[in-house]
């Protein structure tokens, strides 16, 4: 049984390049709030916090009463905190700013507080994902612009599933690591050190629904995973999709397989389902320190320069021979 704290793990990395006291506060900050929104799942219609709230985000999604309450619990462990300048959150139209007369930090934070909340009323698995980069220099208030970095330019990233237990895996860009919750006490404590995603695999996540609508190079990728051992990739794939992004891709970085959200032409006016800054690129940084890629199909992930904060790409990552092949079908055209 292992006894390193996440604390203590934090403590351990302060050698590395990048990694200063203040990043390490704000990711336990971080820390403590997903234990209070594992609390809040976990309790579910007891503490009446299930169904929709009435309201929709910047991008017209109708809101959940879980989406408002943990992006209410983000901004409660963080914002005062001293750590971070400002926030972004895939839940609020603007960045949040560290209000006057109190403290701010260097660090900028962008985070989807629960991902895959449609499966909350089905208790099914959700998460949430986070991203930190540092303040560029500059005087006066925080601004958008301060947050529109590539990828390549995070400090740290992190995500959280709350499933059968609560795992926080998390990269300060020197491999990625996997920790347990014990709820009673509060504490995640690491259990899954060094994650490595297999080069290779058998396994594929995709929504099949929006087949007819994708491109025909990955039309003609996934038609040749379901030919199976008859067909030209000689072998059978198996599909899993639990529609939450933390979830599937926490099955990947456990046993390797192809994560997919690609373009579709359902409607043109949106390159992808998933977000850039809140979704995309924390899980690419966390992929590619586990030895895993990712890409739109065409591009690094982690190389898209930012153009707005909440812009959505093509997501394809995993297993890095599976990736190449997948990015290799969509250059070809
Ligand atoms: P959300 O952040 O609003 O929950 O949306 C993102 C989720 C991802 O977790 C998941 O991969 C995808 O949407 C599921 O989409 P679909 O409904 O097409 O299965
Ligand atoms: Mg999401």
């Amino acid at each position: 049984m292992t006894t390193l704290t996440l604390s203590r793990y934090l403590q351990q990395k302060l050698d590395l390049p990048g990694v200063t006291p203040e990043l390490c506060e704000l990711i336990r900050q971080t820390g403590d709030a997903c234990h209070r929104i594992s609390d809040a799942i976990a309790k579910g219609a007891l503490a009446g916090v299930l169904g929709q709230a009435g309201s929709e985000n910047v991008q017209g999604e109708e809101q959940k009463k879980l989406d408002i309450i943990t992006n209410d619990l983000m901004i409660a462990a963080t914002l005062g905190g001293g750590c971070v300048a400002g926030l972004a959150s895939e839940e609020m139209d603007e960045i949040l700013p560290v209000p006057d007369g109190m403290k701010e930090g260097r660090y900028l934070m962008l985070f989807d507080p629960l991902d895959g909340s449609s499966n909350i009323d089905v208790n099914i698995s959700v998460g949430t994902i986070f991203s930190i980069l540092e303040r560029p220099d500059g005087q006066g208030p925080v601004t958008e612009q301060d947050f529109l970095q590539p990828g390549n330019q995070q400090v740290a990233a992190g995500y959280v599933v709350y499933g059968p237990s609560t795992l926080l895996v998390l990269t300060l860009g020197d491999g990625a690591d996997g920790f347990t919750l014990d709820r009673e006490q509060g504490v995640f404590y690491l259990t899954a050190p060094n994650l490595q995603v297999p080069k290779d695999t058998k396994e594929f996540a995709i929504n099949m629904s929006n087949m007819r609508h994708w491109e025909l190079n990955m039309q003609r990728y996934v038609r040749e995973l379901l030919e199976g051992i008859t067909g030209v990739r000689e072998k059978d794939f198996n599909m899993r999709w639990v529609a939450s992004m933390v979830a599937d891709v926490h099955r990947i970085m456990t046993r390797g397989g192809i994560f997919m959200y690609p373009y579709d032409l359902k409607d043109p006016s949106k390159p992808g389902k998933l977000r850039l800054m809140y979704e995309a690129n924390p899980m690419s940084f966390i992929m590619e320190q586990a030895g895993g890629a990712s890409t739109t199909g065409r591009q690094r992930i982690l190389d898209v320069t930012p153009t707005s904060l909440h812009q959505r790409v093509p997501v394809v990552m995993g297993s890095a021979n599976e990736v190449e092949r997948v990015t290799g079908y969509h250059l070809e055209t």
